[in-house]
């Protein structure tokens, strides 16, 4: 497989999407040997065909704020893979949003889908939109006006949203209340809904439990414990919320948490009241976390930096991609991680993943550490089509038994002698369910 060649070709027709390039230049060199040991890969034009998306919906958002005046975004989704089943991925609202965001994200979805067990295609969406500082009621006529546009390509059978960056329990509330008013059904066609109107229990615990649980996996296959271990977290968001909370539960000491403005660095570790301040610094819509610093004595903000400068035994990024670069892997080695679980899409930079592979760090990408929270998505769906409500225990014990396999189907495409890839594991791993469903479906 001419790996330098395809690549040169996506460069030449998308020169404006770095994001998705390294997305593909990541998964590319990792599955090149799988695929050449398998013609029919290479016979089929599986790669040409896989780099492309399905199709893209890109459209105009108009809405009023709430000093009258009229506002433009523009709305995206991206179907990219329905190979194994109906597209599924979540809809980020973040003013860096571009084509290129969205293209690496539902590439990414589709081999993170792929990894759960689940009957789920790769997709992604969103818009440019920027909540800072906006009311709960703008946010509201936002999401109303995304939706007027968006239910025209989705459903409960073909391409079911969820949340990412900037969209959780309450923006699902909006969409979902206007996709039901302009479709008159109550299909579920959103994951991620409110636990009383047809939402899982534990989706919005899903990716950061999950995450833990697959960090419990990598600990116990290097015989090691989670007990009594520092963790630096990024972000303070609904997935490093998770983190925080299940990390804390199963007794790790979590000592940062981070937003745009800085990291603030705890040594005495989170508890609940800690934990819970973070939804509220989330719930005001200002993107900081300095405030946390200001009311608990024991933390410390540090502005504009980030938590990998810090000293720990687990390093989790949890905020967004491209957020830990080769400078924060070398001072991470250099401190003597013993592992670094990758929690945010493409979170670590390519040099930084390399590094650590280089150097034999435990390292998992996030297509796998994170896939708890589709998966929970993919129960939800399952739970909709069935009309019925699981409990949290069930919820809880499908999404051990999911992150446990797919820990397994790591091991089983990764290993390297005594060093587990975890980033060649998911991929092939990924890829191996997609590309062969393709061939059987035939050209079309
Ligand atoms: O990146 C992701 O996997 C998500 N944002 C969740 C997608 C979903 O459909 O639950």
């Amino acid at each position: 497989m001419d790996v330098k060649k395809i690549l040169a070709d996506l460069k030449e027709k998308h020169p404006d999407e770095p994001l998705f390039l390294q997305a593909v230049e990541e998964v590319l060199y990792s599955i090149k040997d799988y695929v050449e040991a398998h013609p029919k890969y290479e016979q089929h034009k599986i790669i040409e065909r896989m780099v492309e998306p399905d199709r893209i919906f890109t459209f105009r958002v108009e809405w009023v704020d709430d000093k009258g005046e009229i506002q433009v975004n523009t709305g995206y989704r991206v179907q990219f893979n329905n190979a194994i089943g109906p597209y599924k991925g979540g809809l980020r609202f973040h003013p860096s949003v571009r084509l290129d965001t969205l293209k690496f994200l539902g590439f990414e979805q589709t081999f993170k889908n792929s990894l759960t067990t689940l009957p789920m295609g790769g997709g992604k969406g969103g818009s440019d939109f920027n909540a800072k500082g906006r009311s709960d009621n703008e946010i509201m006529r936002f999401c109303q006006a995304f939706m007027m546009e968006l239910q025209k390509y989705i459903g409960p059978e073909t391409d079911v949203p969820a949340g990412d960056i900037g969209v959780g329990g309450r923006e699902i509330g909006y969409m979902y209340g206007m996709y039901k008013k302009l479709r008159r059904e109550n299909t579920g066609v959103l994951t991620g809904k409110g636990a009383g109107w047809g939402g899982s229990i534990l989706r919005p615990e899903a990716t950061g439990f999950g995450a833990v649980y697959f960090v419990e996996h990598m600990l116990k296959a290097h015989n090691m414990d989670i007990k009594g271990k520092t963790v630096a977290i990024s972000g303070f968001g609904n997935v490093a919320w998770g983190a925080v909370t299940k990390a804390t539960q199963l007794g790790a000491k979590v000592v940062t948490i981070s937003g745009p403005d800085g990291y603030v660095y705890d040594p005495e570790g989170f508890n609940e009241e800690k934990i819970n301040y973070m939804l509220e610094l989330r719930a005001s819509n200002n993107d900081v976390v300095a405030p946390f610093a200001d009311k608990f004595k024991s933390a410390t903000f540090f502005a504009g930096k980030k938590p990998w400068e810090q000293k720990v035994d687990i390093a989790m990024p949890c905020a967004t991609q491209n957020e830990l670069r080769l400078e924060d892997a070398k001072q991470l080695i250099a401190n003597k991680v013993t592992l670094v679980a990758e929690v945010s899409n493409m979170g670590c930079h390519a040099d930084a993943v390399n590094e650590f592979i280089n150097t034999k760090t435990i390292f998992a990408p996030g297509k796998a550490v994170n896939a708890g929270g589709v998966a929970v998505s993919g129960l939800e769906m399952s739970q909709n089509a069935e009309k019925l409500h699981w409990t949290g225990e069930e919820v809880d014990q499908k999404l051990h038994q999911i992150m446990s396999s797919i820990h397994e189907n790591c091991i089983k495409y990764g290993k390297e002698g005594d060093y587990v890839n975890y980033v060649k594991g998911a991929n092939i791993a990924g890829f191996i369910k997609v590309a062969d469903s393709m061939i059987e479906q035939g050209v079309c």
